[in-house]
C-alpha cells in the first residue's frame, strides 16, 4: 500500500507530542516534514519542544521553524495548560544531534508543495499561520494541497473563550484565509476531541508497553491529567492526535459536511468557526466536521503505533 505523505504542523505541546510520535511510527504515513508554529507557547519553546521529542525518540524528520506571532492579532499563549515550556512534565536531555533545519517552515511548505505531484495532506494541528502565510505568499500551493487534515475549532462550545477553541482563537484570520481557500478539508474540532480524554486508565495502558514512547505518553498526559481540570475536564484530551489518526483510520470517526465560517469581528465570537450544517447561508459546504469517535478502536491504535518504539 503507497504511505500517505503528510507534513505535519504543531506546536509541540502535550498532544502534538502525541501526535508526533503516531505520525512518525505508524506505517501507513510517510511524514515528510515537522513545521513548528507559537501557539502553545512562543516558538522558542515550541520549536525547541519539538527537537526534544524527536531526538529522545530517534526520529531523524526535518524540523523547520516558522511564524512567531499571528497574522493580524495580538498574541497569545497556554501557559496555563501546558506550563511554562509550553511541555512541562517530561524532563528531556538537552539537545544534541537534533537541530532545526535553516530553511523557514512557510519556505519549506511552499517549496515542498511546489515540488509535489499533489499528493501530501497537511496537518495542522496548531494555529493555521504557517499555512495561511504559506496560501498566501505562494497561491499556486493551493491546488497542490491534496486536503487539510486539522485539529481547531468547534461547532459547540468553545476552550479559550466561551465561543472559540484555542488555535482558531490565536490567529482567526489565518484560519479564514485557509477555510476560504476550498481545499478539501477536514475540521477535528474540539466536540470530538475533548471525547479524547488520556485518563489514569489510558495513561498505565501506555506506560505497561514498557518503551520509551510509552514512558513518554506517561511523562506528557500525567502533566495534562493536571492542568486540565482548570478547564473543567477530568482529563487531558489528546486532541491532535485525532488528525493524525483519521488520514489513515477515517472509519474511526464520523463527520457531517458543514459550511464553515469563522468569526473575524472583535466581539464575544472572535475567532468562533461557525459550522453551516444544514446549508442555511446557501453555501456548499467546505469542510468535513469531526462529531464523533469510536474510542476504544482510537486507542488501540494509538497503543499499537506507540508499541512499535
Ligand atoms: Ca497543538
Amino acid at each position: 500500500m503507497e504511505k500517505i505523505k503528510m507534513i505535519l504542523d504543531c506546536d509541540v505541546g502535550h498532544d502534538d507530542a502525541v501526535a508526533l510520535m503516531v505520525a512518525a511510527k505508524h506505517p501507513a504515513l510517510e511524514l515528510l516534514g515537522v513545521t513548528a508554529v507559537a501557539g502553545n507557547q512562543t516558538l522558542d519553546k515550541t520549536l525547541p519542544n519539538t527537537l526534544h521529542v524527536c531526538q529522545h525518540l530517534g526520529l531523524r524528520v526535518p524540523v523547520y521553524g516558522g511564524m512567531t506571532l499571528p497574522m493580524v492579532r495580538d498574541q497569545i499563549t497556554a501557559g496555563d495548560i501546558h506550563g511554562k515550556s509550553g511541555l512541562d512534565g517530561p524532563v528531556f536531555e538537552p539537545l544534541t544531534w537534533k537541530q532545526a533545519e535553516r530553511e523557514h517552515a512557510v519556505s519549506y511548505l511552499i517549496r515542498t508543495l511546489m515540488d509535489s505531484d499533489g499528493d501530501i495532506t497537511l496537518v495542522p494541528v496548531a494555529p493555521l499561520t504557517n499555512i495561511a502565510m504559506a496560501m498566501r505568499l505562494e497561491p499556486r500551493i493551493i491546488p497542490k494541497i491534496r486536503r487539510i487534515v486539522m485539529m481547531g475549532g468547534a461547532y459547540g462550545l468553545g476552550n479559550t473563550t466561551p465561543a472559540a477553541e484555542f488555535n482558531v482563537f490565536v490567529d482567526p484570520e489565518a484560519a479564514h484565509v485557509v477555510f476560504t481557500s476550498w481545499v478539501p478539508l477536514v475540521m477535528m474540532g474540539l466536540d470530538l476531541t475533548n471525547q479524547t480524554l488520556a485518563d489514569l486508565s489510558v495513561i498505565q495502558r501506555m506506560e505497561a508497553l514498557g518503551n520509551p514512547a510509552g514512558k513518554l505518553f506517561g511523562d506528557i498526559m500525567r502533566f495534562t491529567h493536571k492542568s486540565q481540570a482548570a478547564v473543567g475536564l477530568a482529563a487531558g484530551p489528546v486532541h491532535d492526535v485525532t488528525a493524525v489518526v483519521y488520514l489513515f483510520a477515517p472509519e474511526v470517526f464520523t463527520t457531517r459536511p458543514a459550511y464553515v465560517q469563522v468569526d473575524l469581528s472583535r466581539g464575544p465570537s472572535y475567532g468562533r468557526t461557525v459550522c453551516d450544517f444544514v446549508g442555511r447561508l446557501g453555501h456548499a459546504p467546505n469542510a468535513q466536521v469531526g462529531t464523533g469517535v469510536d474510542l476504544a478502536r482510537f486507542w488501540d491504535i494509538v497503543a499499537s503505533t506507540l508499541a512499535l518504539y
